[in-house]
């Protein structure tokens, strides 16, 4: 997946935005749940679309000669048309045939499928229009047609997310969308790195990801108390660094890591969704599974310990010019791994929390790892701190700062990570924004939760819904902006797993307190996940929490049907 130059992404979303003024549109939260009669009563979309319009027609009546229609030279719809009717016949029972000659739908309505829309929906945006005997969906790509067969799968009832629902009325209600992403780039992390998720629980996370219209998956692949990517030139890392997580040390379970055949099955799975895998190698500190792996990256020429404890900003890799080779050499084997087995442009290089080293020395980091990666022609991204030393061209910066950070742009007391923040804007790159304090999942939702972290503070729905990457890159009242729309890249919602384990305000005591980790990531990314899939998706203008909050509840039934144990937020008005 490539993602379109600027300009034309923002032609496309001003082109939309030029329909939607025309076609004078309801707003998202035109669907008033208490409006019986509406045409758009029970129409919960998330991300809210640019432009919704209930239609005059019908609804759309699917029943068992229900076809979908293809162009028979429109790959890119047969394929996409192929994923809808695999989800519409395990829930209907319906035979759904794809193909251009799929006809006979005197018994259930037709669904169009085309990616020979207008160039000007980008690669994203789609048309959707449903009314009577068809439902139609024209996009300019078949990611973008993919999004497109997302937001039909929530129109359809919650029961199209289980298999076998028959004797229901797969009615869609008349509507007409045009719609197109706000931001390019729409991640979400896992940290594999802390505590390991097998392929099964990647590939649920993926699902999840899908429907919320993601199209960026980031592995957090290494970190002090894991090392889970097969890299052939150093066996090691996976011998020794995938012996321990995070409170799980060596001889308690495992290994725990990624075959190749596993990643490459992570990799296509995601692909079949429209999600790249970005892969982070993070150094030159959260790296003691690779010091225990690889002796000579330590200054004394010495493997350490594996480590399966809970602190961070533990030692670098060592950066003392006598090394250098040998931890170029380290470098060049595993960002070189990473880049031949993911499938995304980018390529993270972590960069966070490093104790102790010079400026030089971090310069020194990221100008090799940025060279060893351009050369395999990848972008690099790398969390913010990556933002004081000089960066190549398309680098992409994390912004994870907390409210404190934020509060200190454009007073005389600016933090050094809105320095860094400056500098990297100031050389180019582009900002992905994951403020810890709204978008990390694993910050406490409130006080009663017993997994996850607080330092930087509680992370209700709202505050994980009410913020955009202009808002957290700006001072507080709004004077002072930072980045401009053009140099915001996206946003990534982050699920840390520190502490993934039931009593989580202190350390374990035994293993029994680590939930599967699915429950864990459930808990903690459900309702959050969505909300932040809007911050990256929706227009400003079609967002509103309190609208956003009567689609959320409409969505608990639809993760009742997918088994998903999200968190009942008491503040949350969830229906019975
Ligand atoms: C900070 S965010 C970290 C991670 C932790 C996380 C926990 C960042 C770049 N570094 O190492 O997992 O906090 O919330």
């Amino acid at each position: 997946m490539s993602r379109r130059p600027r300009a034309t992404a923002l032609a496309a979303t001003v082109a939309v935005g030029a329909l939607a003024l025309i076609a004078a549109p309801i707003p998202a939260n035109a669907a008033d749940a208490t409006g019986a009669g509406d045409e758009l009563t029970g129409v919960a979309l998330i991300p809210a679309p640019t432009e919704l319009t209930g239609g005059a027609g019908a609804p759309v009546e699917l029943g068992p000669g229900s076809v979908i229609k293809v162009h028979p030279r429109d790959d890119g719809a047969a394929e996409v048309g192929e994923g809808l009717a695999e989800l519409l016949r395990d829930a209907t029972g319906y035979a759904v045939p794809v193909g251009q000659r799929a006809a006979g739908a005197s018994q259930g309505a037709t669904i169009v499928l085309s990616t020979r829309g207008d160039a000007a929906l980008g690669d994203e945006g789609y048309r959707l229009e449903a009314e009577g005997a068809r439902v139609s969906i024209e996009a300019h790509s078949a990611e973008g047609l993919f999004r497109g067969v997302t937001t039909l799968r929530q129109l359809l009832p919650d029961e199209i997310e289980s298999a076998g629902a028959s004797g229901i009325d797969w009615a869609v209600p008349a509507v007409s969308i045009g719609d197109a992403p706000r931001y390019d780039y729409r991640g979400a992390m896992l940290d594999v790195g802390r505590r390991f998720y097998p392929v099964e629980d990647v590939k649920r996370f993926i699902d999840q990801m899908a429907l919320y219209k993601y199209n960026a998956l980031h592995m957090h692949l290494t970190d002090d108390q894991g090392w889970r990517l097969t890299v052939d030139a150093r066996p090691e890392l996976t011998q020794i660094g995938a012996s321990t997580q995070s409170g799980w040390k060596p001889g308690t379970g495992g290994p725990w890591f990624y075959t190749k055949a596993d990643f490459r099955e992570i990799v296509d799975y995601a692909a079949e969704h429209f999600i790249e895998v970005v892969p982070e190698i993070d150094g030159p500190s959260h790296a003691m599974a690779a010091k225990a792996s690889i002796p000579e990256i330590n200054c004394d020429g010495k493997a350490t310990a594996p480590y399966s404890g809970f602190d961070v900003g533990l030692p670098t890799i060592c950066l003392s010019p006598e090394k250098r080779a040998e931890v170029r050499a380290y470098l060049q084997d595993v960002f070189t791994e990473a880049a031949q087995q993911s499938s995304s442009d980018i390529v993270h290089i972590g960069g966070d929390e490093v104790p102790s080293t010079t400026q030089e020395q971090m310069d020194w980091y990221v100008e090799t790892s940025s060279e060893i990666l351009t050369e395999q022609g990848k972008r690099i991204m790398g969390w913010h701190q990556i933002g004081a030393s000089p960066l190549p061209e398309g680098a992409i910066m994390q912004w994870w700062a907390d409210a404190g950070d934020q509060a200190s742009i454009g007073t005389p007391n600016e933090r050094p990570d809105v320095r860094e923040l400056r500098n990297a804007l100031a050389q180019g790159a582009t900002v992905v924004a994951s403020p810890a304090d709204r978008s990390y999942l694993d910050m406490k939702y409130d006080a009663t939760v017993p997994y996850g972290l607080s330092w930087a503070g509680l992370v209700d729905l709202e505050r994980s819904y009410d913020w955009d990457p202009i808002s957290v890159t700006s001072s507080v009242d709004g004077s002072v902006s930072l980045a401009t729309e053009e140099q915001i890249e996206g946003v990534e919602a982050a699920l840390w797993a520190d502490r993934a384990y039931y009593g989580s305000t202190k350390l374990p005591t035994s293993l029994d307190q680590f939930i599967p980790v699915s429950q864990y990531a459930d808990f903690v990314s459900f309702p959050r996940m969505p909300a932040i899939a809007e911050v990256g998706w929706s227009a400003p203008e079609v967002r509103s929490f309190d609208d956003f909050e009567r689609r959320i509840v409409a969505h608990a039934d639809r993760w009742d049907e997918m088994g998903i144990g999200y968190y009942k937020a008491p503040d949350v008005p969830w229906q019975e």
